[in-house]
């Protein structure tokens, strides 16, 4: 099997995809970019993904963007690591969707922190949109607590998935953000059993 390359930055949300990785035993390797050094936006990078974004996953048939696909992919190419409900539409659809609200809600929610400036130019503009940081944030974590974490010990239940890492990732940037996670008991026991798993152990290292 060909080795899989994830371009990855620390901190970001190329975690997620790093731990599914991990979780389904994948060969692969990974190339950690230096955003300090704004390496994203270099012409080397860019020619291997045009969004200047991580995470990017080289595969033998092409380059792979997009969290939400990454993760349905390492699922879908490694099923005997039972990463995701294969054989069942309405969860496989409901992770979908969990994945969905993760990176074009919450992940955008957070974004406007210090990302403010992709939205304007006008530092009140960007003040503004950081001081609703916090507030968003918390709305968001308020609906997954509610509406996603239920009585099981995982995102879908009994069945632990490429869902997790993608919640235990962006639930390590509300501290950050100014949200304090003791808030949403259900996320916070989410977030410290997945600071059990080797899995997620690995991942953080390096
Ligand atoms: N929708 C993309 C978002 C990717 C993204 O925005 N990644 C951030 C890190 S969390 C990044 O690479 N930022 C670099 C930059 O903005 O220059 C996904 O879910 O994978």
């Amino acid at each position: 099997m060909t080795m899989l390359k994830l371009y990855y930055a620390p901190g970001t949300c190329a975690l997620a995809t790093r731990i599914a990785l991990i979780e389904a035993n994948a060969p692969h390797e990974v190339v950690t970019l230096d955003f300090s050094s704004a390496e994203q936006r270099s012409p080397d990078y860019l020619a291997i993904n045009p969004k200047g974004r991580v995470p990017a996953l080289v595969t033998e048939r092409g380059v792979l963007t997009e969290t939400p696909a990454l993760l349905a992919y390492v699922a879908n190419r490694f099923p005997e690591a039972r990463l995701a409900p294969l054989d069942d539409a309405y969860a496989y659809a409901r992770m979908q969707e969990f994945h969905g609200y993760l990176s074009s809600t919450v992940h955008v929610a957070h974004a406007h922190g210090r990302r403010a400036g992709r939205w304007a130019d006008d530092e009140q503009a960007i003040a503004a949109m950081q001081r609703k940081v916090a507030a968003n944030m918390a709305e968001c974590f308020g609906v997954i607590e509610r509406h996603y974490l239920g009585d099981g010990p995982w995102v879908l239940g009994q069945q632990y998935s490429v869902a997790d890492g993608y919640l235990f990732t962006i639930a390590g940037w509300l501290e950050g953000d100014g949200v304090d996670m003791a808030g949403f008991p259900k996320v916070q026991a989410h977030f410290l059993r997945m600071q059990e798993r080797a899995a997620v152990r690995g991942a953080l290292q390096g």
